[in-house]
């Protein structure tokens, strides 16, 4: 049974969304903050990090364009993605990491503008710039979506929707206002929320409407 080091819509969520549309056995094991701060969670994700996933075998996974390449690999007949191999499932792996590797971080940086910020004025040029950045991301979604959606692999539902979806829930200032600049999205984001498959694990992280 997997083990989903989980917190409340952080990026664990789109795991927990995945592990529940593929409907396989798993438990989550839920952290909070403080407890994935401790240096003991570094043994299990080196950077500290939610998501970490747990095997059977005792290895644990981490970075969660990794965990989700992994499960609609290994469970490739639940339809979460395009065929393995296919030249769908290459366009999927690009998705996915165009947005692990361009917006996640990007969000990060928005986030964690304290971090990289020696003083005051270095701060909200950091936060500007990440904020550009990120429409200049979502621009891109969203053409995507106008052009081959709904959802990021056209007419299929994929683990790309879910991810797409955790993302949105990060928006600055808030997700209302964000979800209004992008329509496509906005209406990815309506449709994750209707999905009945979801609800139980929408209503753990407490997110079935926009919270802000
Ligand atoms: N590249 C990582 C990023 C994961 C990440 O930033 N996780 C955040 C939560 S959304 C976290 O655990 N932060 C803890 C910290 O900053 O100490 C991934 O895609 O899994």
């Amino acid at each position: 049974m997997y083990k989903l080091y989980n917190v409340k819509a952080w990026g664990s969520l789109a795991i927990h969304f995945l592990l529940e549309e593929m409907a396989v056995p798993y438990t989550n094991i839920w952290m909070t903050p403080e407890q994935v701060a401790a240096p003991e969670f570094k043994s299990i994700s080196p950077l500290g990090y939610i998501p970490a996933l747990g095997l059977d075998d005792g290895t644990t996974l981490f970075e969660s364009a990794a965990i989700v390449s992994f499960l609609v690999t290994i469970h490739n007949d639940k339809a979460m993605a395009p065929a393995v191999g296919t030249p769908e499932f290459g366009e999927f792996l690009s998705w996915l990491h165009f947005m692990s590797t361009n917006i996640y971080p990007t969000i990060n940086m928005n986030d964690h503008d304290n971090i990289y910020a020696r003083i005051e004025t270095e701060r909200a040029h950091i936060t500007a710039t990440a904020n550009e950045k990120l429409l200049a991301l979502w621009g891109i979604i969203e053409t995507r979506l106008q052009s081959e959606g709904p959802w990021m692999m056209g007419t299929d539902y994929s683990a790309l929707d879910a991810y797409a979806f955790m993302l949105t829930l990060w928006s600055k200032p808030g997700e209302r206002a964000f979800l209004a600049k992008f329509p496509a999205v906005a209406e990815l984001a309506r449709a994750v929320r209707a999905r009945p498959s979801l609800k139980a694990a929408l209503e753990a992280h407490g997110v079935m409407e926009p919270r802000s």
